[in-house]
């Protein structure tokens, strides 16, 4: 004990006993945020564990998770110097960058950007919805001929191609085919992205894995071709924006606000506009397409569910017109499952790695400077002193006795973090997946392949992922709404 005695009397964090090289590598298995809240069990809310040989602190449940990144925001928003976090957008990455005065300002100029395009008012908000419509439509198209004559499909590949072009859209200005192969090549390696950087991920922990051809090594070679291939489209896009830049006009997309912005505050390197618009677009294909397949997944698992959301978009929507955003207040059942979906997948289910930036303390435990600190989202979303049966799949946990949305309980699904590093897409994200949902399930019923497994299972990585599942979607009513 006097060995971990720190500075100012305190301890460091208990945690399971270390091996000699790999540390706790065996332990954490093949889910990661579930081992967590296991150890948490017996070594409480924080604990410590090394990875290899660096240290690593764990922090679970919401009480020590706020007083982290909230309470202590700067002591908290540090990023670890891994290897592989150098390689996300030419090195300048928001998402993975340390916390310094430049950083600040590039969040505070990206954040101002991702809003200009999403909620900052009633124009910004029509050509969003403009966007998704068209994507919606095409994709619930695509699906419905896919499935012609009873026929199940894999939709990921569909789901990924819709939300990139909402997003590239709004980031550059253009969709792409659901057949562009070179497209689908860029957006299609999802996985390869979370498995490098994904909490308890090898490729950072055990650096010596790099000597010697193995799997760890496969993969962080996918991970560096796959980040160069996302710097290299936006780069390309950048390059032609500059180009066509029409000084007096409005801008008509993110990148040619950020080109905007980043003329009025020159202390942001011209660098790190095409690097932060790699993070936002990155960012939100993966995770968005990631959120829309288990949607789907609910909505098969769950028909009553399904049935359920039917009747309200029917009785509010009607079969006259799609739903819009104005209709959100207005569809809570609808509102409650998106919640209840990002709950229960929980799959985010730990942060992007943080550090600390100073020697601090939480808890009573000693936290030195530049530790490594993992964010179990995960454990808030299933803690049973939090949610009443918590491994239960139930969206009217978030309505009241009058069936409105209680947004106390909306607020407590911990997803895009908190402080200083929470998501700057959020207010976009939700908007997107409401949009979705409602218009999927009003034109489409989605039924599971009776010979699929039932149970529900995953892969792991920064988002877990379902196991490849198959669907058949059939239209509700003819294609009249969706020619319109
Ligand atoms: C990507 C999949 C990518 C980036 C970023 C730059 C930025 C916490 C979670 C997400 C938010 C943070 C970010 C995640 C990374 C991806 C993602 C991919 C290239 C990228 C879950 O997003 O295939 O390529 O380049």
């Amino acid at each position: 004990l006097l060995l971990h005695r720190g500075i100012q009397g305190l301890f460091a964090p208990p945690g399971p006993f270390p091996w000699p090289l790999i540390g706790n590598v065996a332990q954490l298995g093949s889910a990661p945020h579930l081992a967590f809240a296991r150890l948490a069990r017996t070594y409480g809310d924080v604990f410590q564990l090394r990875l290899g040989s660096r240290p690593v602190v764990v922090l679970n449940g919401e009480r020590a998770i706020r007083q982290a990144l909230i309470r202590q925001g700067a002591a908290f928003a540090g990023r670890p110097r891994f290897p592989s976090f150098q390689l996300v957008s030419g090195g300048r990455s928001l998402a993975f960058g340390g916390y310094s005065e430049l950083w600040k300002l590039q969040r505070r100029l990206a954040h101002s950007t991702v809003r200009a395009f999403s909620t900052a008012g009633p124009a910004p908000r029509r050509l969003l919805e403009q966007h998704l419509l068209g994507e919606a439509r095409a994709l619930v198209r695509l699906l419905a001929r896919g499935c012609a004559g009873g026929a199940f499909l894999d939709p990921s590949r569909s789901l990924v191609v819709a939300v990139a072009n909402v997003m590239s859209a709004l980031c550059f200005g253009r969709r792409y085919s659901h057949g562009d192969a070179e497209f689908l090549r860029l957006v299609g390696r999802n996985e390869q992205f979370g498995r490098t950087v994904g909490a308890g991920s090898l490729v950072d922990a055990l650096p010596w894995l790099q000597r010697f051809p193995n799997p760890v090594r496969a993969t962080y070679r996918a991970f560096r071709q796959l980040n160069r291939d996302f710097y290299g489209f936006v780069r390309g896009k950048f390059a032609q924006h500059r180009a066509r830049a029409r000084p007096g006009a409005a801008p008509r997309d993110m990148l040619d606000a950020f080109i905007r912005l980043q003329q009025e505050q020159p202390r942001l390197p011209l660098e790190h506009v095409p690097a932060t618009v790699t993070d936002i677009f990155g960012a939100s294909q993966d995770t968005l397409s990631t959120a829309l397949q288990w949607l789907l997944i609910f909505l098969i698992r769950y028909p009553e569910v399904q049935a359920k959301m039917q009747e309200e978009v029917d009785r509010i929507v009607g079969r006259d017109r799609l739903p819009c955003a104005e209709d959100q207040p207005h569809l809570p059942y609808v509102v409650a499952f998106v919640y209840e979906s990002l709950r229960f997948s929980s799959f985010v289910p730990v942060t992007i790695p943080h550090a600390t930036t100073v020697d601090t303390s939480i808890m009573g435990y000693l936290i030195p400077k530049d530790t490594v600190i993992f964010i179990n989202q995960w454990s808030v979303n299933h803690d049973p002193a939090k949610w009443s049966n918590p491994e239960d799949f139930d969206p009217t946990r978030f309505l009241d006795e009058n069936g409105f949305i209680n947004k106390d309980l909306t607020s407590n699904v911990m997803i895009f973090s908190l402080g200083k590093r929470r998501c700057i897409g959020e207010e976009l994200s939700k908007m997107q997946l409401f949009l979705f949902t409602s218009i999927l399930v009003h034109q489409c019923n989605f039924i599971a392949n009776p010979n699929e497994d039932s149970k529900m299972d995953f892969t792991y990585g920064l988002t877990v992922k379902p196991k490849p599942f198959t669907v058949n979607v059939t239209l509700r009513d003819s294609m009249d709404l969706l020619d319109k």
